[in-house]
């Protein structure tokens, strides 16, 4: 690395994990520096480094923008991804407190537990088979940037907007979840509808795109890690007191209290 970017790696991820750790928003960095999207990947890793030295886990990863859905919402075009920790995990039916985020956020997705490691170039059927279970999810997001607005490089940078995510029921991964309905409700009125069918068409070709970008970082896909498929709809933001819940088709359904 040279001088200017370990200064710069230094510098933002410092300010990221220190934002995260105090539910406190900072500005958009590209306002203030230009970095491209591997020094952005380059920040998140040392954002990321400081949370496992403080005694976190790995224990997967979370993929974004994976549907039109929340290209639409953010303005962001390309596909993103961030490292997902046990300090995110949040218990299924549990009780969320909300005062760890800036302005949370929740969306629904569907998450992968893998039984083996996945190299760089997968087909979706070697994907598939790297499957211990599936499960309905929903991912808690938080940008720590001011006003949840951010560039690509920024989003990157601040681990794809990832703070929480909630694992519902495991189960077998033989159906076909490539166009599974779902619905995600706020206190029992739906607020957003869709389908599986909106994450790349089919969200098996986001575990193979996961598998190819987390080896391109040098940190391949391990078995017993859960992959994150992305956001299916838009998100919708999240407010003390709410109940959420995301029903999915076959899969049955995964829900907290904020
Ligand atoms: C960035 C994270 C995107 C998804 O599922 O598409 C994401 C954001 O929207 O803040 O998690
Ligand atoms: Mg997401």
């Amino acid at each position: 690395m040279n001088a200017r970017l370990s200064t710069l790696v230094d510098h933002f991820s410092e300010r990221l994990d220190e934002a995260a750790r105090t539910g406190h928003a900072v500005p958009q960095f590209t306002e203030e520096e230009r970095f491209n999207v591997e020094e952005a990947y380059a920040i998140q890793a040392a954002s990321i480094a400081r949370r496992l030295r403080r005694g976190e886990r790995r224990t997967g990863m979370k993929m974004g923008f994976t549907s039109r859905a929340k290209m639409v919402q953010m303005g962001v075009h390309d596909m993103i991804w961030g490292r997902l920790t046990d300090a995110m995990a949040e218990a299924d039916g549990g009780t969320v407190a909300l005062d760890r985020f800036v302005h949370p956020r929740v969306e629904p997705e569907i998450a992968f537990l893998l039984k083996k490691p996945l190299p760089a170039n997968v087909s979706l059927a070697q994907a598939a088979d790297a499957v211990l279970a599936i499960a309905p999810a929903l991912e808690i997001i938080d940008s720590r940037y001011d006003n949840f607005r951010f560039s690509l490089t920024d989003v990157i940078a601040d681990n794809a907007s990832s703070s929480g995510y909630v694992i519902g029921p495991w189960a077998d991964p033989a159906r076909d979840t490539s166009n599974l309905g779902l619905v995600l409700s706020i206190d029992g009125l739906p607020r957003q509808i869709g389908s599986t069918a909106a994450i790349l068409g089919h969200p098996l070709r986001s575990l193979v795109a996961a598998a190819r970008l987390s080896a391109a970082a040098g940190e391949p896909l391990q078995a017993g890690w859960i992959v994150m498929a992305g956001g299916a709809t838009a998100a919708e933001a999240l407010a003390p007191g709410q109940h959420v819940r995301c029903e999915m088709q076959g899969l049955g359904h995964v829900e907290f209290h904020a």
